[in-house]
This record gives C-alpha cells, sequence and structure tokens, in this order.
C-alpha cells in the first residue's frame, strides 16, 4: 500500500457556533473550496451538543471527502468515527489517544512554541505537530508566540508541520515558506466578509511564488 500524500494546505478550524444547522450552513459551501482537513472546535458548548455538532460534521465531511478533526477530545474523536484529534497539553496523553483512535488516526499535538515538545508528541504517537501563535489573535488568549524558525527546525521531526494564530492570506506564504504544511485557521475566514473567497486565497499561499 502506498503512503498517505502528505497533507497540505488550509486546516480550517471552526468558529463557537452554537446552533448546530447554522455550523452546517457556515462549513458545508466551504469543504469543496479548498480545504485540506476540517477541525471540530467548540470552546462555548456543552458536552451534549458537542456530540451534536461532531456527529453532524463528521456527516458533511464524510460526504465531501475533508478528513474530520475533533479539538480537545479523542474519546468524542472515536465515537464519532473521526479520522482524527488534535490535543492540547491539558487534554489528556497522547499515547493514551493513539491507543484509543488506533494507528492510522490522524493525532495532533499542539506543541505552542517548543521544539521539545513537538519531539515528545511525535514520540508519544503524535501524528503531526502545530505550532503558534504567530501572529496576534483575537480569537484566544494566547502567550506564546512561535516564529519561523520553529518550523523550519521541526523538519527534522519528519511529520506535518502546523501553524497557527492569527494567520491571513498576506502573512501566511512566509510561513509555508518556511516549512507549515497546513495552516490553520479560524477568523481569517469565518470572520471574512466572503468566507469563500478567503478559502480561495489561502491556497494561493500554496502556490509558488511567482517570479518578479
Ligand atoms: N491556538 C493558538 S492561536 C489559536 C488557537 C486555537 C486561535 C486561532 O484562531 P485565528 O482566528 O485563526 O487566529
Ligand atoms: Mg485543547
Amino acid at each position: 500500500m502506498s503512503p498517505a500524500p502528505r497533507p497540505r494546505g488550509l486546516y480550517l478550524i471552526t468558529p463557537d457556533e452554537p446552533v448546530t444547522s447554522r455550523l452546517l450552513q457556515r462549513v458545508g459551501p466551504l469543504l469543496g473550496a479548498g480545504v485540506a482537513w476540517l477541525q471540530y472546535r467548540n470552546k462555548a458548548a456543552s458536552a451534549a451538543l458537542r456530540q451534536e455538532q461532531a456527529a453532524a460534521l463528521q456527516a458533511l465531511c464524510a460526504r465531501a471527502g475533508v478528513p474530520l478533526l475533533v479539538n480537545d477530545d479523542a474519546a468524542l474523536a472515536s465515537e464519532i468515527g473521526a479520522a482524527g484529534a488534535h490535543l492540547g497539553e491539558d487534554d489528556g496523553a497522547l499515547a493514551a489517544a493513539r491507543a484509543l483512535l488506533g494507528p492510522h488516526a490522524i493525532l495532533g499535538a499542539s506543541c505552542y512554541d517548543s521544539l521539545q515538545l513537538a519531539r515528545e508528541a511525535v514520540a508519544a504517537g503524535a501524528s503531526y505537530v502545530a505550532f503558534g501563535a504567530f501572529f496576534p489573535t483575537t480569537t484566544k488568549v494566547v502567550t506564546r508566540r512561535a516564529t519561523p524558525d520553529l518550523l523550519r527546525d521541526a523538519a527534522a521531526l519528519g511529520v506535518p508541520r502546523v501553524a497557527i494564530g492569527g494567520i491571513t492570506p498576506e502573512n501566511g506564504r512566509a510561513l509555508v515558506e518556511a516549512g507549515a504544511d497546513l495552516l490553520a485557521v479560524i477568523g481569517g475566514v469565518f470572520d471574512a466578509p466572503d468566507p469563500l473567497a478567503a478559502v480561495r486565497a489561502y491556497q494561493r499561499c500554496f502556490q509558488a511564488t511567482p517570479a518578479a
């Protein structure tokens, strides 16, 4: 069996949307427009709403052929048959999540500003590492800032590198040039006046820089 292709492109993350039908309306039209992966994230939802929304998004993503990852919660990812989970330092052990999800699941780890955390995450079973925040963001209170050099240094880990935090179509290209395989974005798409156009604009970060 040939290995899965290395992911590349926009890693879209959902906003805190309390109404499930509206969440689907906001996300659905974007999936076919250039979303490599979707992450379900809702920091304001109850457990029951998270279950409902994750399951609804899993059905949407399955139809669109887009892998869905669940933020914070490997058990929920497993329960709804998602492609994987994304865990931060407070979300339980990566090794336990790997054991629960199985060897083929996508398992991501927030590594903030730390190459050492990224090394440990890969050793514990993470299949990609995420760094950030790269730029100021209003979506989350962040205390740790990542730099493009971290993306360059993390190449040695041999797993996809995700960049997050305040990424726009304008500042994203430099991160791709520093080695980001995926740009993880919330506000730059969902707060944009035209989210579909924003998705397409992020895709251009991954196209070769035109000759001057
Ligand atoms: N982790 C670090 S920054 C951030 C998260 C979840 C927020 C990303 O959102 P935005 O709106 O793309 O800056
Ligand atoms: Mg988390």
